[in-house]
C-alpha cells in the first residue's frame, strides 16, 4: 500500500490547526479534514447569539508563536465567537494552513492495517488515504446533542440547535422563541434572544450556577501590560490546576469566620468569571464548604429576581461547580422582564414536542420558533462516531464500551499510531483548553519527532500503562465533589451512555509531569517497534 500521507488530522479547530503547523515544521506531510467549510471547530460551529468564551481571551490565545501573540488585538475582556472565529482564520492565513486542510469531508472510518502498519482512512466524499498516523483534533464538545423528545420532527416552525446555528444567523423579532436548556449556551443566549424576540419561553430541567462575567472593552494600558509580560503570565497559567492564571486562594471556606468569607465571595463576584470557584480551596472537596458559595449565589438571585417564585425556580440545588460554572451577561436580570417565560420541567420530563410547540406537565406552550441549547455527548461523541478499527478488526466502540479507556487521554491501547488530542483521561475540559491542545500538540509532535530519530514506525500504549492511568483519572475523579452529579463530564446527559467520570480532574501541573515522564523514562508504557 502506498504512504499518502505521515500523519492524517482530523479536525481543523485549534487543535488541528497548530497541530498542521507542528507537523509541517517537522518536515512531515500531512492532511487535515474537516466537515465544516472553514477552520474554527468549536467556533465555527456555535455561532449563537452571545456566544463567547468565559475564559480571558488575553489567556485564551495560543502561544507558540510571540509574533502572533504580540500582534493580534482583542477587543474585549472576553471575546466574542465571531472575534475568535476571526483569529482562527487569521492564524490559518498567517500560517497559510489552508492548502493541506480538506474541507467540507467527514471521516467515517479508519482502520490500521497490521501488515502494513498504516492507517486506512475513509470519507464521506469516497477518500481513501492511507497514513502512518491518525492524529484526532475532534474536539471535546462537538457531537451535538438532540434529546430524543417525542415529536420533535412534528414541529411545523425552524428548530435551531446553539452547537450547529445557522451561519446565516436568525432574526427573532416578531417571533415566540421556546428555548429548552440552562448550560453555558443557554445562559450566554437567553439574554440576547429574550432583548430581540416577541416572548422567550425557556425550559429549565436543571437550574445552574452562573457567575457575571463583567465584560468590558479591553484598557490598552492593561493590554500593553499584559504583551510586556506574556511569557511570565504563562508560565504562571501552567502553575494552575486549570491552567488558567486566576488568584487561587487555597483557605478553607468552612474555616473562614462568617464576615471574611463573605467578603471573599462578594470581591470574586464583584470581579466576576470562573475564578469566582477559586475563590476558597476546598470549594471542591468538602460539602460543607461548597454550600457556603452556593448560598451565596443563591442571595444573589433572590437579590436581582424580582419575582420570588421565579428566583426559587432559577435557585440551583446542587453542588456549585459539578457541573460546569457558567458566565453571563445579564442573566438572572431576563427573567425580570415581561417578554420572558421559566417554565421548571425538572420533575416531570417534556412530554412532546407539538406542531405549535410543546407539551410539559399537562400545559400546552405555543411558540414560532425552538431552540434546544440542549448540549453535547462530549469527550467521547465525535470520537465514537467515526468507525475507528485498531488492532485485530476490534473497534474503538466496543472497547470504551464500559466507558473511555486511555493512556494520558492521548493514546489507546489496541490502536497504534492514533492519537488523541484532549482526548477523555487528560484534562482538556476542566481546563483553559487552548494551553492543553498545545501542550498536547507538542507532545504529539515531538514524539514523532523522536520516533523518527530511531528509526521506528509504530508506537502503542501498553495495556497495563493504560490500565494504571485509568485507575489514576478514576481515583483523582473520587476524591473530588464534581464527580458527584448528573453532568456531562459523566455522561449523564445522554441516555444508556456510562457513567465514567471522563476528564483527568488531578489538574494540569501534575498533568504535564506525568507526560514528561514518561517521555524521560524512553516513552515508558508505550511499546515502540
Ligand atoms: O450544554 P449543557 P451547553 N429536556 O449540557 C438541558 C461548553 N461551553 O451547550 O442539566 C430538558 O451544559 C440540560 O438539562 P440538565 C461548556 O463546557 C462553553 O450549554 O441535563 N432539558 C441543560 O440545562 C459547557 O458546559 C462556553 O438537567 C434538557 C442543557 O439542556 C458545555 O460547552 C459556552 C434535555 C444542556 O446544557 C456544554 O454547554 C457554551 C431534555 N430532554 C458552552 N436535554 C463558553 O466558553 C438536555 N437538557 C462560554
Amino acid at each position: 500500500m502506498k504512504t499518502d500521507f505521515d500523519a492524517i488530522v482530523i479536525g481543523a479547530g485549534f487543535a488541528g490547526m497548530y497541530m498542521l503547523h507542528r507537523l509541517r515544521q517537522g518536515g512531515f506531510s500531512a492532511r487535515v479534514i474537516e466537515a465544516g467549510t472553514g477552520v474554527g471547530g468549536t467556533w465555527y460551529w456555535n455561532r449563537y447569539p452571545g456566544a463567547r468564551c468565559d475564559v480571558e481571551s488575553v489567556q485564551y490565545s495560543y502561544q507558540f508563536s510571540p509574533e502572533l501573540e504580540q500582534d493580534w488585538e482583542w477587543t474585549e475582556r472576553y471575546a466574542t465567537q465571531p472575534e475568535i472565529l476571526g483569529y482562527a482564520n487569521h492564524v490559518a492565513d498567517r500560517f497559510d494552513l489552508r492548502r493541506d486542510i480538506q474541507f467540507e469531508t467527514r471521516v467515517v472510518k479508519a482502520t490500521f492495517d497490521e501488515q502494513t502498519n498504516l492507517w486506512v482512512v475513509e470519507t464521506d466524499k469516497g477518500d481513501r488515504l492511507a497514513s502512518r498516523f491518525v492524529i484526532t483534533a475532534m474536539g471535546c464538545l462537538s457531537s451535538p446533542n438532540t434529546p430524543k423528545i417525542p415529536g420533535l420532527a412534528d414541529f411545523k416552525g425552524p428548530t435551531y440547535h446553539t452547537g450547529n446555528w445557522p451561519h446565516e444567523g436568525v432574526d427573532f423579532t416578531g417571533k415566540t422563541v421556546g428555548l429548552i436548556g440552562t448550560g453555558s449556551s443557554a445562559i450566554q443566549s437567553i439574554p440576547l434572544i429574550a432583548r430581540q424576540a416577541k416572548h422567550l419561553t425557556v425550559f429549565q430541567r436543571t437550574a445552574n450556577y452562573t457567575i457575571p462575567a463583567h465584560n468590558a472593552p479591553l484598557d490598552p494600558a492593561y493590554v500593553r501590560q499584559v504583551k510586556a509580560s506574556y511569557r511570565e503570565m504563562r508560565a504562571r497559567a501552567k502553575t494552575k490546576p486549570a491552567g488558567i492564571d486566576f488568584d487561587i486562594n487555597w483557605a478553607s471556606a468552612i474555616e473562614t469566620p462568617d464576615a471574611e468569607r463573605d467578603r471573599v465571595y462578594g470581591a470574586r463576584w464583584a470581579y466576576g468569571g470562573l475564578g469566582f470557584i477559586a475563590a476558597f480551596g476546598d470549594l471542591l472537596l468538602n460539602d460543607e464548604s461548597n454550600r457556603t458559595a452556593a448560598d451565596f449565589v443563591r442571595s444573589k438571585i433572590r437579590e436581582v429576581v424580582k419575582d420570588p417564585k421565579t428566583a426559587e425556580i432559577l435557585s440551583p440545588k446542587n453542588i456549585i461547580g459539578c457541573k460546569r460554572l457558567c458566565v453571563d451577561s445579564g442573566y438572572w436580570e431576563t427573567f425580570n422582564r415581561p417578554n420572558v417565560t421559566l417554565v421548571d420541567v425538572g420533575d416531570e420530563p417534556i412530554e412532546r414536542v407539538t406542531p405549535t410547540g410543546l407539551r410539559a406537565k399537562g400545559q400546552d406552550h405555543d411558540f414560532d420558533c425552538l431552540v434546544l441549547a440542549t448540549g453535547f455527548d462530549a469527550m467521547t461523541g465525535a470520537l465514537l462516531r467515526v468507525d475507528f478499527r485498531g488492532r485485530g478488526g476490534a473497534t474503538l466502540k466496543d472497547a470504551w464500551r464500559e466507558g473511555p479507556k486511555t493512556f494520558l487521554g492521548l493514546t489507546v491501547a489496541g490502536f497504534p499510531n492514533l492519537f488523541t488530542i484532549t482526548g477523555p483521561g487528560s484534562p482538556s475540559v476542566l481546563t483553559n483548553m487552548l494551553p492543553s491542545i498545545e501542550q498536547h500538540v507538542d507532545w504529539i509532535a515531538d514524539c514523532l519527532d523522536a520516533m523518527r530519530a530511531k528509526g521506528l514506525t509504530v508506537i502503542e500504549a501498553t495495556g497495563s500503562a493504560q490500565e494504571a492511568w485509568v485507575g489514576e483519572v478514576g481515583k483523582s475523579a473520587n476524591i473530588t465533589l464534581r464527580s458527584t452529579c448528573s453532568s456531562w463530564y459523566v455522561g449523564a446527559n445522554i441516555p444508556g451512555k456510562p457513567r465514567v467520570f471522563m476528564p483527568y480532574i488531578g489538574g494540569l501541573p501534575a498533568y504535564i509531569v506525568a507526560c514528561d515522564e514518561v517521555v524521560a523514562g524512553g516513552y515508558k508504557g508505550f511499546a515502540l517497534s
